[in-house]
């Protein structure tokens, strides 16, 4: 018996169940465009907002009852941790949970307890996922909340933070690897400034580019075949981090001869923050071939911080979910919850109806979306606004056979008159909120 065993495990109940402890339109052996719905959307629970958060504020306490938390973690506490959150996730029914090394382990406080502690939860955490069957989306390496990393981690000004920074993304990466985890996380917290005063930026960047190339590096001598993800966020909690969009991780990338090796985990909040559409994220990293996985969480519109909502709006999700079917896929990532819930949701039911909603939500998205593909009328649109690239002048534009003062004087001698041609915005716009109506 734990705090999440009093709910029975949810099902999918069809949109006419006066159950709220069901699914309404998440049927996971629904077929969509030839593949279970289970299978499109990946879902994950994320360990670290759900189970080791206990709702505090800048300005307050937490307020959620999770008696497994404290200032410090015993062995103990995070045994009674993780029967609560696999007890949660097999009634949930999600496929996948992510994690945080600090997150599941007891509080250590040198390189070598901190190994010994995650490897003592790792076995145990092995046996709930083979009892559950629920597998491992992505591990993490938290190198953000320890006050060593207050001037980063991989960018710190101090070589033995950067050393434990190491020590923590090995033994993560190497547990990641063993519990068949699909993709590695780094989330570059504090990597990034407050202030160019004090901040030698070109150094910091050369650490952040050699520590990413060493995990690569080690990826490849343990085998892990699982996708090393970067994921972008433009501020909070520094002023200015260095992975600020997808385009930002792709300068980088590139810069350090890493853009085959790393992708993205794009969060919808944080392209919010950026001030970028969430389907921006998404179709710059189809586009430059780094796309990974999606944090699912989002923000409110009138806050500027990351208010890591869950997901309640599916109409404003479709633009995505098109980009990503006609993209292939999420291939080996997911759709995670990193998601909080509100100070005031004490009752164990709130994460699951949290949960719930949000897994029904990106279940209307992806009908809705797989609607407006299979209509075609969309990609019809977009098709015939570009058609003229197919013809003779396109063609020769797009293959580089023109040089600039040919394709000028082309222009001059065959006297190009481009006439004016509707962009159908609004009629595009329409296609998209025909459909939704799961
Ligand atoms: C914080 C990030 C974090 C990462 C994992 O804003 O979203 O939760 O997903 O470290
Ligand atoms: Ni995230
Ligand atoms: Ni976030």
């Amino acid at each position: 018996m734990s705090l999440f065993s009093d709910i029975a495990p949810v099902r999918f109940e069809g949109p006419d169940t006066a159950n709220e402890y069901a699914f309404r339109v998440y049927d996971k052996d629904r077929q969509v465009l030839g593949k279970r719905m289970e299978e499109w959307l990946r879902c994950a629970v994320c360990y670290w907002h759900s189970f080791n958060w206990p709702g505090q504020d800048i300005f307050g306490a937490g307020t959620l009852p999770r008696p497994w938390l404290g200032p410090t973690i015993t062995q103990e506490m995070a045994d009674a941790k993780l029967e609560a959150a696999f007890d949660f996730l097999a009634q949930l029914g999600a496929p996948y949970f992510t994690f945080h090394d600090i997150d599941v382990m007891a509080t250590a406080k040198t390189v070598k307890e901190h190994d010994r502690n995650l490897k003592t939860i790792e076995a145990r955490i092995q046996k709930k996922m083979a009892a559950t069957k629920v597998r491992l989306l992505w591990g993490t390496a938290n190198l953000f909340s320890h006050p060593r990393y207050a001037a980063g981690a991989a960018t710190s000004p101090d070589p033995e933070v950067y050393g434990w920074a190491a020590a923590q993304v090995r033994g993560c990466l190497e547990a990641t690897h063993r519990l068949g985890g699909q993709n590695y996380v780094l989330w570059g917290g504090r990597e990034g400034y407050d202030s160019l005063l004090n901040t030698d930026l070109k150094r910091e960047l050369d650490h952040y580019g050699r520590f990413l190339a060493m995990v690569v590096e080690h990826k490849h001598r343990i085998g892990f075949k699982g996708n090393i993800l970067i994921e972008p966020k433009p501020f909070e909690p520094t002023k200015h981090q260095y992975d600020r969009d997808v385009a930002a991780v792709y300068a980088f990338l590139q810069h350090y001869g890493l853009a085959n090796e790393v992708k993205v985990n794009i969060e919808v909040n944080h392209a919010t923050l950026a001030g970028l559409d969430f389907e921006h994220e998404v179709c710059a990293a189809l586009a430059y071939g780094i796309f990974g996985s999606i944090d699912i969480n989002r923000g409110d519109p009138r806050n500027g911080w990351d208010t890591d909502q869950f997901p309640n709006n599916a109409q404003e999700l479709v633009p995505a979910f098109v980009a990503l079917i006609e993209g292939g896929g999420l291939g080996a990532g997911g759709f995670n919850f990193d998601a909080k819930l509100r100070r005031q949701s004490v009752d164990p039911a709130d994460l699951y109806l949290a949960h719930i909603g949000g897994i029904d939500t990106l279940a209307r998205a992806l009908l809705a979306a797989a609607d407006v593909v299979a209509e075609r009328k969309l990609a019809e649109l977009k098709r015939t606004r570009y058609q003229a690239w197919d013809g003779e002048l396109g063609q020769r534009i797009e293959s580089g056979k023109l040089d600039l003062a040919a394709l000028a004087d082309l222009a001059a001698a065959s006297d190009f008159r481009p006439t004016e041609r509707s962009g159908r915005q609004e009629l595009a716009e329409s296609l998209i909120a025909r459909h939704c109506k799961y």
